[in-house]
């Protein structure tokens, strides 16, 4: 097995696609995924564009759906949630279908969304995640972070290191062995250097800030916790992602 970090969609190669590619936006739209399908919702379904998420949700009964809608770290007037994976408590999305666009995550998933496995990871999700590729052992994987509006990201970059970390010891492989490219090996030495202070690199992290500005610290908290949910979002079908 090959893996290869990207730090953003803009980074990430368009000739080719990987065996498995798998979108890390760990604050907030990778972990809110993972939390919505642990949670019991029916499916998620991703969308860069604002409007034409609300297009496609119209087509579903309102007590069958939720909107989430998130644009600068802000809930998105007119929508049923922003953002929060706090907000996807089994009494609100069991049974449901979470519709979400946020600024970058979903960007990020689109990005993949072609490949023949499609994963959303975070912290919370990670031993699920690794457990899938020691299973499956696709021979290239991706792992493309969502950055911010193009540029790298700290807790992305430190999950996707993490995943790798996890990798080496299922495998019993060397990192060279694993590591398809040098945004690996960096990844692995942020995530060597910050594992038992996670929560301390997402405030020094830019998107961190940005969301402490919001008061939004609990779900800071609760992203920077690592293997909390065994749940695996999977595509099913173009920007739907299940619980496997
Ligand atoms: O950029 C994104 O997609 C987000 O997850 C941003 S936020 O954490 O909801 O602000």
């Amino acid at each position: 097995m090959k893996l290869f970090v990207f730090h953003t969609p803009e980074l990430t190669p368009t000739a080719t696609v990987a065996d498995c590619a798998i979108a890390v936006d760990v604050l907030r739209a990778t972990s809110t995924i993972a939390t919505a399908l642990g949670a019991g919702a029916e499916a998620v379904q991703a969308f860069s564009d604002l409007d034409k998420l609300l297009e496609v949700s119209e087509t579903w009964a309102p007590d069958k759906r939720i909107r989430a809608g998130e644009r600068g770290g802000a809930q998105v007037e007119g929508f049923d949630f922003g953002n929060s994976p706090l907000a996807c408590t089994p009494d609100l999305v069991s049974g449901r279908r979470l519709f979400i666009s946020t600024t970058n995550g979903t960007r990020a998933l689109q990005c993949i969304e072609a490949a023949p496995v499609v994963l959303a990871a975070a912290l919370i999700n990670r031993r699920a995640v690794v457990q899938h590729l020691v299973q499956h052992k696709p021979a290239t994987v991706w792992i493309v972070g969502s950055g911010w509006e193009g540029s790298f990201s700290l807790e992305d970059t430190v999950c996707a290191g993490a995943i790798a970390h996890g990798l080496q010891a299922e495998l019993g492989c060397s990192l060279a062995d694993l590591a398809g490219n040098d945004e690996t090996i960096a990844a692995v030495s942020l995530y060597s250097q910050w594992r038992p202070n996670l929560l301390d690199l997402f405030y020094l992290a830019s998107h961190g800030q940005r969301l402490l500005k919001l008061g939004i610290i609990e779900d800071l908290k609760y992203c920077a916790q690592e293997d909390i949910l065994d749940v695996l979002p999977i595509q099913r079908e173009l920007g739907v992602l299940v619980k496997h």
